[in-house]
């Protein structure tokens, strides 16, 4: 077997630390937003097995996740200062093109037979293994395997790299995917639930960082120009280059995480058009035509759900409220052959009334069991008949964030769209009940969407109007939606 790195696989080893750092990086932003880690479902305040903020928060008023926010600094996060939207397009964003070079690399080392040197060939590799850790402990160097280029510790740590933490990593990334939650609810059962995923894939960012400081240690240990030697020219030669082309490209790669956390600060609305339409091609073919079939069982309801987004503070509102809604009308027009407005009675004695238990996710990470009951979103399309060029849903909210969260980013009417296909989604509801009680006006009464596939940020509370439209480019910033437009999320949120 061919004893030097072939130069493919000098090229992954480059390619794969500039994805990796961006991955690190953003993950921590997405961390931040919620930096609690729990081993239930139910993220109940207080359960939490780790967290990473010293906020306490208030017991004798309503607070919302985003006040648990943190705001990390951009040398560990990327971009930094609160800004998940962005981070979730660079965490994405990277993940495609860390993926696509991962399975590329793969294939070539089972194309190449390289893969053998990744691989334990015999039992003996292990407890020689041990023997190598001992010698490293003692100050020194164990001596590589025959016809080899590195000891079996080496071995060992390459390849559970390589073919145990990356697809770990991948497998519990994917695992926080409501679209792929809501299609296949044993795929997250088998990871212990969301949360599990959720700490698991920490987990696995501390073995990364845990290796990528142990492999960097190791390579000055060994000699930093005859390694560096090794991943640029293939073999033992020109150490001196090899360390100053090793440096060189260190500072670039600084330069790079610089420039590019400065651009998506300065430039926010760029960065989430830009990295968005890369995200969302891929998301659009992967996972919206994904349809949530879950039924959780009655025991595994969470007791308490978090709240996110703060309810009406208008006379008109807390007025409705106090009569049970009975005054409150959902309109719904737009581009429809038959406008139409409905009594929140009349939605309740509906032909179709439907529960469903399933599980919350939120954008931030935490994550709820509920039961909803409502009118499938598809019955009110069929009565509209929505006329050929409609192609989105808007849903129009009661609540004005300037006047509502006035501590929030943003202001205007919330408002979120959804694609027209979404609505036919056995599982997309109106729903006016949550766990058998009238819904409570903290999640959205007297009427909210669920939709299963997607991010909680996604499903409209307090909704007051429901719009068919063509296009929503003319509707707000134009971005799909109030979060889209004020603090940069991604649409179409499969994940
Ligand atoms: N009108 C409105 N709807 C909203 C929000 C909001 O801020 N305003 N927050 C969204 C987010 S981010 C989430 S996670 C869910 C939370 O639902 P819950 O508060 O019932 O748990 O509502 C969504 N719907
Ligand atoms: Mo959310």
């Amino acid at each position: 077997m061919e004893f030097g790195y072939p130069w493919w696989l000098r090229v992954e080893h480059l390619v794969n630390i500039i994805f990796m750092t961006f991955l690190i990086r953003s993950g921590i932003e997405i961390l931040g937003t919620h930096p609690k880690l729990y081993w239930n479902e139910h993220s109940k305040p207080g359960s939490e097995w780790a967290r990473f903020t010293r906020k306490v928060m208030p017991r004798d008023r309503l607070y919302d996740t985003l006040d648990e926010e943190e705001s990390y600094s951009s040398i560990v996060s990327m971009p930094g200062h609160k800004n998940l939207g962005l981070g979730r397009h660079w965490h994405f964003f990277t993940v495609i093109g860390w993926i696509l070079a991962g399975v590329l690399y793969v294939a070539l080392l089972f194309l190449t037979g390289q893969w053998r040197r990744y691989f334990p060939y015999s039992w003996e590799i292990f407890p020689m293994a041990y023997q190598d850790v001992v010698q490293y402990l003692s100050f020194e160097l164990p001596p590589t395997l025959p016809g080899q280029p590195f000891n079996a510790v080496q071995k060992l740590s390459y390849g559970a790299v390589i073919f145990l933490l990356a697809p770990f990593q991948i497998i519990t990334g994917a695992a926080q995917s409501p679209a792929l939650e809501a299609r296949f609810p044993w795929f997250v059962r088998m990871l212990g639930g969301r949360q599990w995923a959720r700490s698991l894939h920490f987990l696995g960012l501390l073995a990364f960082v845990g290796f990528i400081g142990v492999h960097v240690f190791m390579v000055i240990v060994h000699g930093f120009g005859q390694e560096t030697a090794k991943m640029i020219f293939g073999r033992q030669t020109l150490p001196a280059l090899a360390t100053a082309i090793t440096l060189a490209a260190a500072v670039g790669l600084v330069v790079l995480h610089v420039a590019a956390t400065k651009y998506t600060l300065a430039r926010p609305r760029s960065t989430q058009r830009a990295l968005g339409a890369v995200v969302m091609g891929v998301r659009r073919v992967l996972l919206n035509p994904l349809t949530s079939r879950q039924s959780y069982p009655r025991e595994a309801l969470s007791p308490e759900h978090r709240v996110n987004g703060k309810p009406p503070n208008a006379d008109f509102y807390k007025i409705m409220a106090a009569h049970n809604f009975a005054g409150y009308r959902l309109e719904v027009g737009g581009l429809v052959e038959r406008p139409m407005s409905l009594s929140l009675e009349e939605l309740r004695t509906f032909p179709t009334k439907q529960t469903q238990r399933v599980l919350h996710n939120c954008v931030q990470g935490w994550s709820s069991i509920g039961e909803w009951t409502g009118v499938p979103l598809r019955q009110i399309v069929e009565l509209v008949r929505p006329l050929p060029e409609a192609r989105y849903i808007v849903f129009l909210t009661m609540q004005d964030s300037g006047r509502d969260e006035p501590s929030a980013e943003g202001a205007g009417r919330f408002y979120e769209v959804i694609p027209l296909e979404f609505a036919h989604h056995p599982q997309t509801l109106l729903a006016y009940e949550m766990n058998g009680e009238p819904l409570p006006i903290k999640h959205g009464a007297p009427l909210r969407l669920r939709l299963e596939t997607q991010v909680g940020f996604k499903m409209a509370k307090w909704i007051e109007r429901i719009e068919f439209v063509s296009d929503h480019s003319i509707i707000g910033e134009g971005m799909g939606g109030w979060r889209e437009d004020n603090v940069f999320y991604d649409r179409d949120v499969g994940i």
